[in-house]
């Protein structure tokens, strides 16, 4: 029998980053933050995956529909027989929608989450039979190299859901160009990015009425106290969400309910009423500027799909 995914271990994981430290360090700050990282432990993820199923949430089914219907042009232009290479694979869900129409010769799923690689790619090598299915636990936001003995014929990058969101843009720009050197000359990137659009939508997407972002965003703090020597209360806190128009961004911050004192691990921290800890960004793009970003890194726009209203973009990269 073979080994029905070919893993790869690539070592790159750089110096384990403490939650301790870096909440620490965060709340310390004047504008008390939180890495958006951490709001994925196993609920944390289960609630995402429900936010991308509330009727305001709109980006997760637009891509899908986007990727759905350019697939066959993708295919075109990624050509027979290429190696795509999912960034942060996750649950491996959109790539679904390309393998048929594209039929690449081989799979790399790489994401930092071993164990959750591991069963999302076996998942997918047992559903498409046809398909060399390759995995590696990286953490692709480092310098990394490409696994030896993948068919790196015509490699094409997937980077979708717009997770590029989360970095301002002259650190997109950056992890860009870290990807640039990681594809060989002649590699695409076929990357989904949301769209800048009126504030009622994105409000409305961050702020869905079932509470589940919410949720979502106070999980932080049950995370808090279930990993860190705390005892802070998410019921002092509140969800809010809003659209930062200079910056073209979303902001998720957890707003303190009343002054208080939390401690983390021997730590005191002071909060105002209405003091915030600002746990996210999530940057909005035109299509014109995330290509202008993309072109700065080194990249050039080969192609790009927008749903009917313009809500979301799907754009074909090639490496210069
Ligand atoms: C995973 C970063 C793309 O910014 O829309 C969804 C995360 N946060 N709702 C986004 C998120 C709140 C999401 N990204």
């Amino acid at each position: 029998m073979t080994l029905a995914v070919q893993f790869h271990d690539l070592h790159t994981t750089p110096a384990k980053t403490s939650l301790r430290d870096e909440i620490l360090m965060g709340f310390s700050a004047d504008q008390k933050f939180a890495s958006p990282k951490f709001f994925y432990d196993q609920r944390g993820s289960e609630l995402f995956d429900r936010i991308c199923a509330q009727p305001e949430y709109y980006p997760t089914r637009t891509e899908e529909l986007i990727l759905a219907n350019a697939a066959g042009e993708i295919a075109d232009i990624a050509g027979i027989e290429a190696t795509l290479i999912e960034l942060g694979s996750g649950a491996s869900r959109k790539v679904r929608l390309l393998l048929e129409a594209m039929r690449p010769s081989s799979y790399l799923g790489i994401d930092i989450s071993r164990d959750f690689l591991l069963e999302s790619t076996r998942r997918l090598a047992a559903d498409y039979p046809w398909l060399e299915v390759h995995a590696a636990c990286a953490d692709f936001s480092c310098n990394m190299v490409l696994p030896e003995g993948l068919g790196c014929e015509r490699p094409v990058g997937f980077f979708p859901g717009s997770s590029i969101g989360n970095f301002d843009p002259q650190a997109a720009e950056d992890f860009l160009r870290g990807l640039r050197s990681l594809l060989p000359i002649g590699s695409g990137l076929l990357i989904g990015v949301d769209l800048l659009k009126d504030k009622a939508t994105l409000e409305a997407a961050y702020n869905d009425a079932a509470g589940v972002t919410a949720a979502f965003n106070l999980n932080l703090l049950d995370r808090l106290r279930a990993e860190l020597n705390t005892a802070i209360d998410p019921g002092h806190f509140a969800h809010r969400a809003f659209f930062n128009e200079a910056q073209s961004r979303i902001e998720m911050h957890l707003v303190s309910q009343l002054p208080q004192f939390v401690a983390i691990e021997g730590e005191r921290f002071h909060f105002l009423e209405g003091e915030t800890i600002h746990t996210e960004n999530s940057y909005k793009y035109t299509v014109e500027g995330f290509q202008a970003l993309a072109d700065r890194a080194g990249f050039e726009a080969i192609s790009c799909w927008t749903d009917t209203q313009g809500l979301f973009s799907v754009h074909y990269l090639g490496r210069a």
